[in-house]
């Protein structure tokens, strides 16, 4: 079935044009209008990682402590969080850099009565204190590698015994081969989902420099380093993992 934007105005057609120049991917008012219909057609899993990220944040959650969910974007994990983790007092936290994600979450929480408090700030930069659930679904790659270890160690110490992070992100692969597959497969599920080949490379070319994925195994040692105790990874499919951090 082929997409009226003039009736489904939520539709993500952000690269469905001819492009002459790409620039980098950024997360403004016009992605924020098309985010939900976007991250759903682009994430194989999306939707299982957020609701089983509710699951854990409930399994995990402290009285009286903070949850966090850092790149929260429109609020579906700060939403899961919230549904899930009901019987006990706890703060809900959720943060970005982008003022119109913001403003869209605001809404959206408001719409559904969820109490959080929203944080237009860098992860890098925003303060971590007393959590037993810290959520970093998608986030983190969007971090200059460089930056990514002192984030970590951050959460880290920002943590309670026994709280845990939930790491979501695209990966890549050290064999070559698994990653030329894993890539193709991720291609096919867009196309699967209504992408043709020309928003597929342009959206591949806008976000080249900008989302910067890693293996697992980096990931692992990273979060070995900053402290954390027990790691693995509970969800794969194809180039997207989602990871479980124990402190
Ligand atoms: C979800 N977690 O729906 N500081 C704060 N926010 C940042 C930073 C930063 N340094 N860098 C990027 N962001 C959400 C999806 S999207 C993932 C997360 C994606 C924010 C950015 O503004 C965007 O809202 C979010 O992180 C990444 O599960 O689009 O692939």
């Amino acid at each position: 079935m082929k997409d009226d934007p003039d009736t489904a105005p939520r539709r993500d057609r952000l690269f469905a044009k001819p492009m002459d120049n790409i620039s980098g991917f950024v997360f403004d008012e016009s992605v924020a209008s098309v985010f939900p219909d976007m991250i759903r057609r682009s994430v194989p899993g999306y939707a299982t990682i957020i609701s089983n990220t509710g699951l854990l944040a409930a399994r995990y959650a402290q009285p009286d402590s903070r949850c966090y969910d850092l790149g929260c974007s429109l609020g579906a994990s700060t939403v899961a969080i919230a549904s899930s983790v009901r019987d006990i007092e706890y703060e809900l936290i959720g943060v970005d850099n982008s003022q119109a994600m913001l403003d869209k979450c605001k809404q959206h929480l408001a719409t559904i009565a969820i109490d959080a408090e929203l944080r237009c700030e860098d992860i890098e930069s925003t303060e971590v204190s007393e959590a037993s659930v810290v959520v970093l679904n998608f986030t983190l790659q969007f971090v200059q590698p460089a930056l990514r270890a002192e984030l970590l160690k951050r959460i880290y110490a920002g943590m309670r015994p026994g709280g845990i992070l939930v790491l979501s992100e695209k990966i890549r692969f050290e064999d070559p081969h698994l990653q030329e597959l894993n890539t193709d497969l991720h291609h096919n599920f867009k196309a699967a989902h209504g992408y043709s080949d020309l928003e597929i490379s342009q959206k591949r070319s806008a976000l080249e420099n900008v989302m910067l994925p890693e293996s697992i195994s980096e990931h692992r040692q990273r979060l070995s380093n900053a402290g954390f105790a027990s790691i693995d990874v509970w969800f794969q499919c194809f180039n997207f993992v989602s990871m479980v951090a124990i402190r």
